[in-house]
């Protein structure tokens, strides 16, 4: 079995990060080991939320892993509280590093144009500089804007994706991926570039009107697992990008609280045969 290790915080409610990558990669049939960033009571869209931060506990607990000779078969990032988890995160990523180990990150840290609460251009940079280290790493639009000072796109044309890609390839990640990117109205889906191959990759699907915070993670998290199981790039994406829309459609079902995130627990069941289903094709 794969083990991966994700690093990001645990936000204790209001589905996100931790929260959303431990159910859904260890449901996917891969080992999922955390490294908590931070504990919060709730997620950083919540008012008057509290933050126990646990930067100082993050190389004490790495290093007890390295004595142990642990080995990775991937790292996936997503929200990392400040610059300085950010330094350390590059730090496990040498500790950790193997010719097999695939860097995964999510520069978690904006949206909708804007930047979250807890971060400001410095941190901006520092996330770019990241993601310079990555196999693999999948901003929203906003996010890769701010890491490549391009002014905030709120429409666009393929040309200026292409160009947008352009500029996140020369950050070093080896496969740069746009999420959220609308090419016609009523679609929604993801924009690739793979350095490697020299090559595009796109998937639309069906844009549905709802915005829940943790989709970000619940897509990353299932691109993860699906690389982990052996998926091609393509299918791995294509498999995250439908099963994130299917469940904001289900959560709409229910209207309760919108913040408190995506109801992924009634469609895991439904992700697994996906999964299972690409795994015969
Ligand atoms: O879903 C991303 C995320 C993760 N963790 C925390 C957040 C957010 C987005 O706002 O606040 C604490």
């Amino acid at each position: 079995m794969k083990r991966i290790l994700t690093i990001q915080d645990i936000s204790c409610l209001g589905k996100c990060s931790v929260t959303i990558a431990l159910p859904v990669i260890s449901a996917m049939g891969v080992e999922t080991v955390i490294l908590p960033t931070a504990v919060l009571s709730t997620h950083t869209m919540f008012q008057h939320f509290t933050v126990r931060d646990l930067t100082e506990d993050l190389r004490p607990i790495t290093d007890h892993w390295k004595s142990e000779n642990v080995h990775f078969d991937a790292i996936y990032t997503g929200y990392l509280g400040s610059a300085e988890e950010i330094g350390i995160a590059r730090e496990i990523f040498e500790k950790f590093r193997s010719d097999d180990t695939l860097i995964f990150i999510d520069p978690v840290m904006a949206d909708n144009g804007k930047l979250y609460p807890a971060f400001d251009m410095a941190y901006a940079k520092l996330n770019a500089s990241l993601c310079g280290e990555a196999d693999i790493i999948v901003p929203n639009i906003t996010e890769a804007c701010f890491m490549t000072d391009t002014p905030y796109l709120t429409s666009y044309s393929e040309d200026d994706i292409r160009a947008l890609l352009g500029k996140l390839a020369k950050l070093g990640a080896k496969r740069v991926v746009l999420t959220g990117v609308s090419l016609t109205p009523g679609k929604t889906g993801i924009y690739g570039y793979d350095t490697v191959k020299n090559d595009y990759f796109v998937y639309q699907n069906d844009l549905v009107d709802a915005q829940y915070h943790g989709t970000g993670d619940l897509f990353s998290s299932v691109c993860v697992g699906a690389l982990m199981r052996g998926l091609s790039m393509e299918a791995a994406f294509r498999l995250a990008a439908d099963y994130t829309a299917d469940t904001i459609r289900e959560t709409l079902k229910n209207p309760e609280k919108p913040w408190y995130g995506v109801d992924f627990e009634a469609t895991l069941p439904q992700l697994i045969r996906g999964l299972e289903q690409e795994l015969r094709a």
